[in-house]
């Protein structure tokens, strides 16, 4: 098996510099929309040998150093007992947001072998499919990022009404970030005893947060999810998006590698969460758009930016875009390789 990703998440020494690409299977892959357009997005998340076959398309057509599990952050909420919807063009919407404690009482937490067996299912498949290729990465929503779905009851710009539970109820407010982070360590425990073999925590909207929020709000339920773990030998990942401002409290976070967006060059992010964490990034997605000499010489750069690290993982800072063409993709990935061997 290639275990350079694995080994570059313990800032052990690899032969090249590993990549994976933050969603990395999907909609701008043409493969993908062939199995797409025979279910709903919710459908393919809970039907496993569907899940394991787009799970496994980027690893065949762009020759990536691991996988990337096939789910969804917000299937949780559904597992706890909140209505999700998929909606075409619209994206999720949750009819019945977190308003007021009986909302919060409501929720279930319950054991998510029950409630996500057919997540469980889809790492088993792909443990036996994946046998002597690549590492499989399974992952969760960070709560706040979670919280800002269950009380907007969707995608949000602004996270008015977050910041409005967090700042006029806090009590309301952490006694549903308890249960949603109960459950996570759950899910989590039961995804590595399933066979994921790292496991990332998605914290797509902490960006959002002033430092003093992030740290009383956000931070203290990452922090608990991988101390929960840490007992299980996964390495852990914490992507904070748009987060170089939060760096300081992230590098408390216990996690054995952050996951930097574009915004912050990977040396100045070296230089801040010092020896003892791995980084991962951190090519804006818009870059795949630029003329494949440009790239290259972007790609070049972080990998010099990236030595600065205990050890490098590449990613893109945020997810693939669905206008990418999968030609640059897989150029992004061959240039890795070529450049850091
Ligand atoms: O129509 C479709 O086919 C659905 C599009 C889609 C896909 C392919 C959604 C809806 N989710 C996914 C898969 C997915 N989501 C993966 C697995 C694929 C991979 O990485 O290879 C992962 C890891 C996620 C995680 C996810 N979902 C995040 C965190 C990562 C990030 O990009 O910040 C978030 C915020 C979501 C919520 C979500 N799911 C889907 C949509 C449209 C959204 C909303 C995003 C938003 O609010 O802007």
């Amino acid at each position: 098996m290639n275990t350079d990703f694995l080994k570059a998440c313990q800032g052990e020494k690899t032969s090249r510099t590993p990549i994976w690409i933050m969603r990395q299977a999907g909609r701008y892959l043409p493969d993908y929309h062939k199995v797409r357009s025979k279910m709903t997005f919710l459908e393919l998340c809970k039907t496993p040998e569907k899940a394991a076959e787009v799970t496994l398309q980027p690893v065949d057509i762009l020759g990536v150093d691991a996988a990337i599990l096939f789910s969804d952050i917000l299937v949780v909420l559904e597992a706890m007992g909140m209505k999700l919807e998929f909606q075409e063009k619209k994206g999720p919407v949750l009819p019945e947001p977190i308003t007021c404690r009986a909302d919060v009482d409501r929720l279930q937490v319950p054991d998510a072998e029950d409630e996500l067996g057919y997540v469980m299912a889809t790492i088993r498949i792909l443990r036996q499919e994946l046998a002597d290729k690549v590492p499989l990465i399974g992952f969760c929503g960070a709560p706040f990022t979670l919280a800002t779905y269950m009380i907007e009851g969707g995608s949000s710009k602004a996270f008015f009404n977050t910041k409005k539970m967090m700042y006029s109820a806090p009590e309301l407010y952490k006694a549903m970030m308890d249960k949603v982070t109960d459950f996570t360590i759950n899910y989590l425990k039961a995804q590595a005893a399933a066979g994921a073999q790292a496991l990332q925590i998605f914290d797509s909207w902490a960006g959002a947060l002033a430092p003093i929020d992030f740290g009383e709000f956000a931070l203290p339920y990452v922090k608990r999810i991988i101390a929960a773990l840490k007992d299980s030998t996964v390495p852990l990942i914490y992507f904070a998006n748009n987060g170089a401002t939060l760096l300081e409290q992230s590098r408390t976070s216990g996690a054995d590698v952050l996951g930097m967006d574009w915004r912050i060059s990977l040396a100045d992010a070296a230089r801040i969460v010092g020896p003892d964490i791995s980084l991962q990034g951190n090519l804006d997605p818009c870059a795949l758009l630029l003329p494949e000499d440009k790239l290259e010489k972007r790609v070049a750069a972080i990998l010099a930016e990236g030595k600065e690290a205990r050890g490098h993982i590449f990613n893109l800072g945020h997810g693939i875009l669905p206008e990418t063409p999968p030609e640059k993709a897989k150029f992004v990935v061959e240039c890795v390789h070529r450049l850091s061997s």
